[in-house]
Formats: C-alpha cells, structure tokens, sequence
C-alpha cells in the first residue's frame, strides 16, 4: 500500500524525559490508572473533517496546506484521503474517528448520485476499518454548508428543505449502521436565527423535535445500537443556536422526550460563557453524559477555534468529570481540532494531535491524583454533611413540612452554623497535586 507519511514512524510513548517531537510524553496507552488502560479511559478519536480535510482555510485567506494528495478529480482525492487518513491514525494508535457524510465523498448532481458516492467511499472504510482494525465513534450529517441550508435544516423555514435533510440524514444512518457505530451526533448547525423579526420560534423548536423524533426512530428501526448525540454551541454560524448549552439541550430534550445524550465540546462551551468543566458537570448531573469533543478555544478571540487542547489545568477538571461520569461507555475523546493556518506541514497533523493527546493524559494523570488524594471529594461531601441527619436529612427525604421548618428557624433564632467555602485551600490543593 502507498505510504502518504513516509517519513512519519509508529508514534511511541518514550516518557517525559524525551525530546522526540514524534513521540508521545505522557500518553502511554497500555499503562493502568485506576484499574483501566489509560487508551480506555481516553478513547482517543480523530475527526475527519479536521484532520483530514483542514486545508487552513479561513476568513481571509485560502488553504495553506494541500490535502489533494496529487489528484484532481473529486472521488480521487476523497479516496486518497480515505487511505491517508487511515495511514495516520493507525500511526498515531487512534482508535476511532468520526466524520461527516459530505467530509468522505463530494456531492453529485443530484441526492441520489451523491448516495451513491457515499456508498462507494464506505465500502473503502470498511474494508480500511477492518485491515487496520479502527472504529467508528460517531457519524453525522453536514446540514450547514451546501446553500439549501441557508435558514437552517430541521429549523428551516421551507418544509423542502426539512424533507431534504430528513433524507440526507436517513443515509448518513444507513452509512454509520453499516460502519457500526458506537453513536450518532446531531449537530445544529444552522438551527437557530439571525433576527427573529423574521422567525417563528415555536414552529422551529417543535419542527426540530419532529426531525429528531423522525430520524432516531429510523436509525433504530435499522438496527442502531449506539447513542445518539447532540452537541450544544450557543452560537456560529447563526447568532443564536437553539441548542445553546448543556442545560438548554437537556431541557429541550426533556421537553419532547427525546432519548439522546449529549456531545460536549471544550470550545463551544467558552462560546457559551461557561466552562468546560461546568457543561461536563450539567450533563453528568443530569445522567445526559456522553461523548466529548476535545479541543480548546483562545479566550482572546471570540469564534471556535478548534485549536488542539494544551491547557492541562482545564483538561484535568474536564477529565476529573469524565471519572466521575463513570467513565466513557460509547463515547470518546473526539479530537474537533485543527492545527493552526500556519502550521502547515504534513508533520503538524501528528504533532497537533500528540499534544493534544499528552494534554488529555496528563489531565487524565492528574485527575486520578486528585481523587486518589481524596481531600477536595472529602471537602465537598463534609460540606453539605447538614443535610445527613437532622431537619437536613427530612428535607432530602420530603418529609418535613413548611411548618416545620418554621418552627426550627424560629428556635433557632438566627443561623449560627455557617462554615468557609475555601475555595483558595481547594485551588492550593490542585497546584500541589498537579506539581507537588
Ligand atoms: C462545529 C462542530 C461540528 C460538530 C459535528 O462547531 O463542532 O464539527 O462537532 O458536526
Ligand atoms: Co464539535
């Protein structure tokens, strides 16, 4: 088979100590932290559209790097890169990957030339899945790029284009069923508004609960076994996005009951003035925890970024949620990430994602740490030790009454029982496990 990374080796662990910018330094996948592979802790997945497609593309400016591999015609390059992107995802020792339809095969002239592009392109996956034993995390549907979806796709305005994504999404099913799976995403992509002086909120809500009704009773009627997701983004491409937050999506969900968990994604919560750390807390509050999109967003600036995390504080945190959510069960670690514009050599795709990856096992490290450490779980649980016995534990239980709790303010006169929050002994504790 041709090689498209010659130069590239097997990427190893070789520890801390090594200067190999082709190797990793803290990610050593067979090791065991708390009783798991630290790779089944992370499942490590790799993003088509990014790492294969990411040309460096952006508002001012056109592709910097070439992911044509030589060829011209439009199903030989998306061949290619189906060969190549295998290449280094098998080099990098990355599990899974996820894609969209539109990101593997280029649309035809019509949906149904197109279906059969997309057919053409899996039979190339699952013949590259199985020779170098690679997994499919999730599948999804571009419904945001091509014009027809200018208002939107489930949200539209013109029912033409909610039958057109309804269809366009049944094959992408169809595609992650064949490819089996472990879950789906749904990602509103334009479903949201630019002005509502020319929107009709309800209809849209409700037409996007019908779309998702319709469609995960198809995939499961097919035989999907998976999860279905939903990523939240509060913002861009629309100005406001419906499915905002974690606490807006799970909310919606409830709503029109929908069976689906969700797909949270580090930058897209900054967007949302939040922190990542906060978004993995709701969903797993909530038991709506699935899948991560792992990448991380400038502060500074003020659109996702999708840059490659390598802020370890915020991945310890988002990792300590991800222990404390029970761990991934269909999910992973999705890297939606993208080396810089000018990080344009076919090098910076591995050293991209062996940062991003020794980030996240290093959060995964420390986070093992804090918990082996036990202080700040200890401080919490004494913290909220009122509600174990006494008038606490009657109004966890529901059994006290509004009299009651009267009577015991009134005897107790004023509250004399209130303790610091220290939350600075809380961050101290975390600087000492981190470099202690
Ligand atoms: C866009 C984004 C998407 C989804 C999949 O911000 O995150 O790539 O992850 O559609
Ligand atoms: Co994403």
């Amino acid at each position: 088979m041709k090689a498209y990374y010659p130069d590239i080796p097997k990427i190893k662990y070789e520890g801390p100590k090594s200067d190999n910018p082709l190797a990793y330094k803290y990610y050593n996948p067979e090791e065991m932290i708390a009783g798991k592979a630290m790779k089944d802790h992370l499942r490590f997945s790799a993003a088509y559209w990014h790492t294969i497609c990411a040309a460096g593309v952006d508002m001012f400016g056109v592709a910097t790097a070439d992911k044509t591999f030589g060829e011209t015609d439009p199903m030989k390059i998306a061949k290619a890169k189906v060969y190549a992107f295998f290449e280094i995802i098998d080099k990098l020792g990355i599990e899974f990957f996820a894609f969209h339809d539109r990101d593997i095969a280029p649309e035809g002239a019509t949906l149904s030339e197109t279906n059969r592009q997309l057919d053409e392109i899996a039979d190339l996956f699952e013949q590259l899945m199985k020779e170098y034993d690679k997994k499919l995390l999730w599948g999804t549907a571009n419904l945001f790029n091509n014009p027809r979806f200018m208002h939107g796709a489930g949200t539209s305005c013109n029912a033409d284009v909610f039958a057109y994504a309804a269809a366009q999404v049944k094959k992408a099913l169809e595609i992650s069923v064949r490819l089996n799976a472990s879950g789906y995403t749904f990602w509103g992509g334009r479903e949201g508004y630019e002005t509502l002086l020319n929107t009709n909120m309800g209809l849209e809500l409700d037409n996007m609960a019908r779309f998702l009704h319709l469609t995960t009773d198809y995939g499961h009627s097919i035989g999907f076994k998976g999860t279905y997701y939903i990523e939240p983004k509060p913002k861009e491409p629309t100005k406001h996005q419906y499915d905002f937050d974690a606490a807006t999506v799970i909310g919606f969900l409830r709503k029109y009951n929908l069976d689906m968990k969700l797909n949270l994604e580090a930058n897209h919560a900054t967007l949302a003035g939040h922190t990542f750390q906060h978004e993995l807390r709701v969903a797993r509050t909530e038991g709506r925890f699935g899948s991560v999109d792992a990448n991380i967003g400038d502060l500074l600036l003020g659109w996702d970024t999708d840059q490659f995390p390598h802020d370890v504080y915020d991945a310890t945190l988002a990792m300590y949620e991800i222990i404390k959510a029970g761990g991934f069960t269909s999910g992973g670690l999705n890297f939606d990430s993208k080396a810089r514009r000018p990080s344009f050599e076919p090098q910076d795709v591995f050293i991209s994602h062996i940062m991003g990856m020794d980030t996240m096992a290093l959060g995964l490290r420390v986070a093992d740490k804090i918990i082996q450490d036990g202080r700040i779980d200890r401080f919490v649980e004494e913290r909220y030790a009122s509600y174990d016995s006494g008038i606490g534990k009657r109004i966890v239980d529901g059994t006290v009454t509004i009299q009651e709790l009267e009577k015991y303010a009134l005897e107790m006169g004023d509250v004399k029982t209130n303790k610091s929050g220290r939350q600075e002994y809380l961050e101290g504790i975390l600087n000492q496990v981190m470099f202690g």
